[in-house]
């Protein structure tokens, strides 16, 4: 067969698909309304809902940081910057679909419907803040980087061999893309038209690697082209857009037509964990600053003050709300039994090998004392 076309350049196809994939708005910067006919189809009661979600988030990183400086909690991966990233995909999500979180996704778990106490015993490594209600359809954060595409594959299979009308949902960083299980994920709810969203919060730093440095590609959301799904680039500080992008690759997936990439660009504005990273060793001066002007909060209540939709006394009641519900978390996290060694057994095996059996003795005895 004769080639088509003899003077195929793949340098320039290269481009030409990089340059096809633009940054995704409907809201810019300053609260405006850029791309109308995007609108995603809210009523103003879910847009104040959207919003107070997202205040609600940013007092809860507030107050982790917090707790966790008093060491009152553990493990935390600050959130501000990324709510509209996490919240308003969350958002374009049914109660019955599933969430499989990394370890800065806490916030989507809990408007799922994990209760916020749980989300502090996880927080402090206690097994009950592992153990989640009935009903909440969601993993424990996951540590490894890229395991939970993978598992959202598994997922995403399981829900479309059940024939259920439900999705799953994942998240990493841009970090992430570069793990195998990333491909493999991608690749395998591809080949199956596996019901997921694949979500990407280029949050511009892995630990302090800068996104630049992690990969060759232009953008994070080409990477869908080799797995033959959708890739989508969005504005990750933009709280419409997140929302409607993922409520269309929901829709596409519930209608059998496969998996979708979301890539979020976005900011943390905080340290990468509290166990001791410093962003300022890694990051220019005034970084932070340029990424305030961009910031998701910020941009949306511009947005619904203008439509008479929301006011400082509003904001003021989420952020006292957000505040008390932290405070009754954090005292019923304290009311959970410390936990045991010969509990972890317990609940880690049904029958226990005879060299468990032994340790399982020793530390039974030891507790006793
Ligand atoms: C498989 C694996 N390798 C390395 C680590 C150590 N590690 C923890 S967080 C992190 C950076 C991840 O960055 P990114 O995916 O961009 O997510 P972000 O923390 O920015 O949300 C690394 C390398 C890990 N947890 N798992």
């Amino acid at each position: 067969m004769a080639p088509k076309n003899k003077s195929f350049d793949p340098v320039a196809q290269l481009k030409e698909i990089e340059e096809s994939f633009e940054l995704f708005q409907i809201l810019d910067e300053n609260g405006k309304i850029v791309n109308k006919s995007a609108m995603p189809d809210l009523s103003d009661e879910e847009l104040v809902e959207l919003m107070t979600r997202m205040v609600w988030t940013r007092v809860l990183d507030e107050r982790s940081t917090s707790l966790n400086r008093q060491g009152r909690l553990g493990f935390y991966a600050p959130t501000a910057g990324q709510e509209a990233s996490q919240i308003a995909s969350h958002y374009a999500l049914q109660k019955g679909d599933y969430v499989l979180p990394g370890y800065r996704d806490v916030p989507q778990l809990i408007w799922h419907g994990l209760p916020l106490s749980k989300a502090f015993l996880f927080s402090r490594g206690h097994y009950e803040g592992n153990q989640f209600p009935e009903g909440v359809n969601a993993l424990s954060p996951q540590i490894i980087i890229g395991a939970q595409y993978v598992q959202t594959a598994g997922v995403a299979l399981g829900i479309k061999k059940r024939k259920k009308d439900n999705v799953v949902i994942t998240y990493t960083g841009d970090g992430g893309t570069s793990q195998g299980d990333f491909y493999e994920g991608i690749n395998f709810a591809g080949a199956f038209k596996a019901p997921a969203i694949f979500v990407v919060q280029n949050n511009q730093y892995a630990i302090s690697t800068p996104r630049h440095v992690q990969t060759s590609a232009k953008t994070l959301a080409q990477k869908a082209v080799a797995a033959g799904i959708p890739g989508v680039y969005v504005d990750g500080m933009d709280a419409l857009a997140v929302y409607k992008v993922t409520k269309d690759a929901r829709e596409r997936a519930i209608n059998g037509e496969g998996p979708t990439l979301i890539e979020t660009v976005t900011y943390r504005y905080g340290a990468h964990t509290l166990a001791g990273d410093d962003p300022t060793r890694y990051r220019e001066d005034n970084e932070q600053t340029e990424w305030e002007k961009k910031d998701p909060i910020t941009r949306m209540r511009t947005f619904l003050e203008e439509k008479g939709l929301w006011s400082k006394e509003k904001e003021d009641e989420v952020i006292e709300q957000a505040r008390a519900d932290v405070k009754e978390a954090i005292s019923e996290a304290d009311k959970a039994a410390s936990q045991k060694v010969t509990d972890l057994m317990d609940l880690m095996y049904d029958e226990k090998p005879s060299n468990v059996e032994e340790q399982y003795d020793y530390y039974k005895e030891k507790e006793s004392k």
